[in-house]
């Protein structure tokens, strides 16, 4: 306790306001790089497998480290499924996964880099709805980052190249594309359907004592070649995903 400006006493622990905001027991986090733009302006346009593969790598570092049942990940975002972390404390939460997430994908670039994070509320049966929600983002980022970075080299102009594709559809974008020598739709699968990561049991086998031992262990797959989140295969691929809260 101390004297505030008016000789008033203030205890500056209430001042603490957001510390008992909850978030539900499930739920999603997302986390997005800041200025990204900017920070990956050395790495190859529009997309660079090096910093694909460290944002995985850090995913899955975060998975041994706080569980998630999976991570979902395209350009300079990922999205968490959670369950009870940190005695639900929103602010708690939130600092913690974007620090630990920035700092470990930070010493993989070797340059500084951090995230906000945003926690959304979704009952199970909406997380598979979240997903498609994201991967149709995926699908709009990799249209537009391939035609603005090839119109770019014919314009040579950010603001002039944003203008020129302002308001164009999508089988308009896919047909510029298409006469420069680029097919949309044949890019490779993780960059127009993002990458996801998940746990599996798998029995595994060893030699112990000269005996073959089984036992199981989970590990944690990488999915590069998702099907779309609301075809038959991807639903069915969510619903084994989800089984591990369930
Ligand atoms: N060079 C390069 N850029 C990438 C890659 N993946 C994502 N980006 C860029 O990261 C940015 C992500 O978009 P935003 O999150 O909307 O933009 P931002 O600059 O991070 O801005 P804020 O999130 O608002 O701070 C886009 O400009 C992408 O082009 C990549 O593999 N290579
Ligand atoms: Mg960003």
């Amino acid at each position: 306790m101390s004297l505030g400006q008016r000789g008033k006493r203030i205890n500056w622990k209430w001042r603490e306001l957001y510390v008992r905001l909850l978030s539900p027991s499930v739920f999603i986090l997302r986390i997005d790089g800041r200025n990204f733009t900017n920070v990956l302006k050395d790495f190859e346009k529009p997309f660079d497998i090096r910093f694909a593969k460290a944002m995985v790598e850090t995913c899955k570092e975060i998975m041994r480290e706080f569980n998630p049942a999976f991570a979902y990940t395209f350009s300079d975002e990922v999205s968490f499924l959670f369950r009870e972390l940190f005695g639900c404390r929103v602010e708690k939460i939130n600092s913690i996964i974007a620090s630990e997430f920035s700092s470990r994908l930070s010493l993989k670039l070797g340059i500084p880099v951090s995230f906000d994070s945003r926690i959304i509320y979704a009952s199970f049966d909406e997380i598979s709805d979240y997903l498609k929600f994201r991967q149709d983002e995926c699908w709009r980022n990799h249209i537009n980052s391939y035609a603005f970075y090839t119109l770019l080299k014919e314009i040579g102009d950010r603001r002039k190249t944003q203008e020129f594709l302002n308001g164009k559809k999508s089988s308009e974008i896919h047909d510029l594309l298409f006469e420069r020598g680029i097919n949309i739709s044949k890019t490779p699968a993780w960059q127009r359907r993002g990458i996801m990561l998940y746990w599996e049991v798998v029995e595994l086998e060893k030699e112990f004592e000269g005996r073959k031992v089984r036992f199981k262990r989970r590990v944690i797959i990488e999915n590069w070649d998702l099907p779309l989140f609301d075809s038959e295969e991807g639903k069915k691929l969510i619903e084994k995903v989800l089984s591990y809260f369930r």
